[in-house]
């Protein structure tokens, strides 16, 4: 066993000592890629969607009541919540119908909706967008297309007694 180890260590030593003068300098790391590929990405990147930054707080009322967009816009509604009271009373959304909305019905659906964030099922062909609800220091999206038809499309928070009270604005589409 001395032996072996003996041996083994000596021919490592010789094959230490023969590799050592040949061994060369590393090579310096290769150059990180130039930015340029990155850059002509952005630029020829398409324009993402228009934000609507929305605020909403311990009030029942939008900061934004009124949106005007083209047919088709591409838009990303955000909304925030920058109160304090509890999410339960004071959570708030942004949802946007489809004309022809029965609202009355909608509104009478939402306090059973509680598990869906007051988004009643059975309403999916009528609304357009949603975000999720949010509470004090939160904030969501939801990017849409504006419809294709002219018009007014209203938009509500659905937590109950909410749009109500005015928490309500309009998508007008031209
Ligand atoms: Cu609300």
């Amino acid at each position: 066993m001395k032996l072996i180890f003996a041996s083994v260590f000596s021919a490592t030593m010789l094959a230490l000592a023969g590799c050592a003068p040949k061994e060369s300098p590393k090579p310096a790391p290769a150059a990180a890629p130039a930015t340029a590929p990155a850059t002509t990405a952005a630029a020829v990147a398409p324009a993402g969607p228009r934000v609507i930054e929305i605020i909403v707080s311990d009030t029942l009322a939008f900061s934004v009541k009124r949106i005007e967009a083209t047919a088709g816009e591409e838009l990303k509604v955000t909304i925030t919540h920058t109160g304090s009271m509890p999410k339960e009373a004071m959570g708030h959304n942004f949802v946007l119908f489809n004309k022809g909305i029965d609202l009355e019905s909608f509104g009478q659906e939402t306090p059973m909706a509680k598990a869906t964030e007051y988004i009643p099922p059975g309403y999916e062909a009528e609304i357009i967008a949603h975000t999720r609800l949010v509470g004090p220091r939160e904030s969501d999206s939801v990017t849409f297309k504006a419809p294709k038809e002219p018009g007014e499309y209203i938009y509500i928070c659905s937590t109950p007694g909410h749009y109500l009270a005015g928490m309500r604005g309009v998508l007008v589409v031209k």
